[in-house]
């Protein structure tokens, strides 16, 4: 088989790179046993992105390399060393390319203008190291956050061609022969069908207006079928101000006339959709030949009827091309004039998430509670399951956003299974802290090493119990509560 030079459909595989793991790790120095959290953050994974390059015609690139994955973040080290991002991909492609994500089908961008990007997966975030996640209350997370994986999506790629005016009609009626007599584009040219297998583009000057002109591949009658080379090309035209309709009036084939193509060729278009609104031309070709003059001189005044614009044309000769392109000059300048202001060629199309960053939405599905939302299933992938005081933090950062008091007042108990995220939920056993707080001691995440080794505070706490002892002995009744108080105050009250 012959090696494509021109594709204009494509799937791609697309892969951000991985985020780099956040470090834990505490500074050694000689004398200087807890030196405190330096471990860094890891970096992030490079993202997929597609950037029109005006220079590009096709999209074969992607025909020869169909994966593509960007960088991963590095991790974090000690010394307060963060990781490198990783490097993004940036790939070219056509003016024209409209980006479908392949499994729903959904548009993400349609890319016109010459250095327009979208990014198409996303890296994953680095995770924070133990040194960011320390505060004044947890002074030596003995944990970091994990690196987050980059976004992966399969995209469908789809050229169409960005042309003022398309050019339709039957193979051999001269459609590219036009091209070249009014531009100094140079397709191929020949007296047998389907000579033109890809769409060709050319450049039209036509007083002060510059236009382009596409011609796409003959159709047939049954193209919206598959018959021929199939109407898929039509899409190139889908963009244009407008059609001009190039009828053969030297063909010798049976059952065919300039009017009879003309219909055929409109229900093709038809078929195809999307194309009625687009003013049509016709140009009546061939009028050299002088049997071809004659039919055109009969075609003509019927059309005319139907209210079309009809132009009796030479490839050959010359005779009406200038005419013609004045025509489409025409209504290029009106549509161009309707049209809204380019959009700046430097947008970053980025697929937004469907809830709200800081929303979170909590249903019941059979026997599990299901939470949802950007940053409750961002965090959870955060999460080094295997660390208990990462749990710990979790946990806190899921409380602090409301996802335990909501679940509370949905009348969920302790032991209850609770999925967060979709398909590839982490679920949890309920376990609401009320329940649980009168284990927990100290916050999480705190070194009780760092306020046991305070001398003055063991001496002030030593002189507090003697103090209370004495106040005991004075008011004996009094006595037994004031005990009870102290062990349970005593150790937290230090820092709140
Ligand atoms: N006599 C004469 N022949 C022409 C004229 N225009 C095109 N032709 C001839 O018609 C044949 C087909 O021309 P093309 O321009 O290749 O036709 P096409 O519509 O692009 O055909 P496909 O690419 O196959 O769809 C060629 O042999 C041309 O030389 C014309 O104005 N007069
Ligand atoms: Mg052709």
């Amino acid at each position: 088989m012959a090696i494509p030079t021109f594709v204009d459909r494509v799937t791609l595989h697309a892969s951000g790179g991985n985020g780099g793991h956040g470090c834990a790790s505490v500074h050694r120095e000689k004398f200087k046993p807890l030196g405190g959290p330096d471990g860094g953050n890891g970096g992030h994974g490079g993202s997929v992105i597609l950037k029109v390059d005006g220079g590009l015609t096709t999209l074969v690139d992607f025909h020869r390399q169909s994966h593509r994955r960007a960088e991963n973040g590095q991790p974090g080290k000690g010394g307060h060393a963060n990781g490198a991002n990783g490097d993004d991909i940036v790939l070219a492609v056509p003016d024209g390319t409209v980006v479908t994500d392949a499994d729903t089908g959904e548009q993400l961008a349609d890319l016109t203008g010459d250095g327009t990007e979208v990014v198409i997966a996303a890296g994953g975030r680095g995770g924070l190291g133990n040194a960011a996640l320390a505060s004044s209350a947890r002074k030596a997370p003995g944990f970091a956050l994990l690196g987050e994986e980059g976004e992966s999506r399969t995209v469908t790629l789809e050229l169409k061609v960005v042309a003022d005016v398309g050019l339709v009609g039957f193979p051999s009626a001269g459609k590219s022969s036009l091209v070249a007599a009014i531009s100094r584009a140079r397709p191929k040219i020949a007296d047998y069908p389907f000579t033109t297998l890809v769409p060709n583009l050319g450049v039209v000057v036509a007083g002060d207006t510059t236009y382009t002109v596409a011609d796409v591949p003959g159709l047939i009658e049954g193209a919206s079928e598959g018959r021929g080379l199939g109407h898929d090309f039509l899409r190139h035209i889908e963009r244009c101000a407008a059609i001009v309709q190039v009828l053969d009036c030297a063909t010798f084939e049976p059952g065919r006339d300039p009017v009879t193509d003309l219909d055929v060729i409109e229900a093709e278009l038809a078929a195809h959709g999307g194309l009625e609104d687009r003013p049509r031309l016709v140009a009546l070709n061939k009028v050299d030949v002088p049997d071809g003059h004659e039919l055109a001189e009969i075609a003509k005044p019927e059309l005319e009827a139907r209210g079309l614009q009809v132009f009796e044309i030479s490839t050959k000769s010359g005779v009406g091309l200038q005419a013609l392109s004045f025509a489409m000059a025409a209504i290029v300048r009106e549509r161009r004039a309707t049209l809204p202001p380019p959009v700046p060629p430097r947008i970053v199309i980025r697929p937004e998430p469907v809830a709200g960053a800081d929303e979170f939405t909590v249903g019941r599905e059979n026997e599990l509670w299901r939470v949802r939302g950007v940053k409750p299933e961002r965090w959870v992938r955060q999460t080094d399951f295997g660390n208990p005081e990462a749990v710990g933090y979790l946990a806190d950062r899921l409380n602090r956003i409301g996802i335990e008091d909501k679940l509370l007042e949905l009348g969920a108990r302790a032991g209850d299974g609770v999925a967060i995220g979709g398909a590839d939920a982490v679920v949890f056993d309920f376990a609401p802290q009320i329940d649980i707080g009168a284990e927990i001691l100290s916050r999480r995440g705190e070194d009780q090493r760092f306020a046991e080794e305070r001398p003055a505070a063991v001496r002030r706490r030593a002189k507090d119990r003697a103090y209370h002892a004495a106040r005991a002995d004075d008011a004996y009744e009094a006595g037994a509560a004031h005990d009870g108080e102290d062990v349970e105050g005593g150790d937290r009250s230090d820092d709140e």
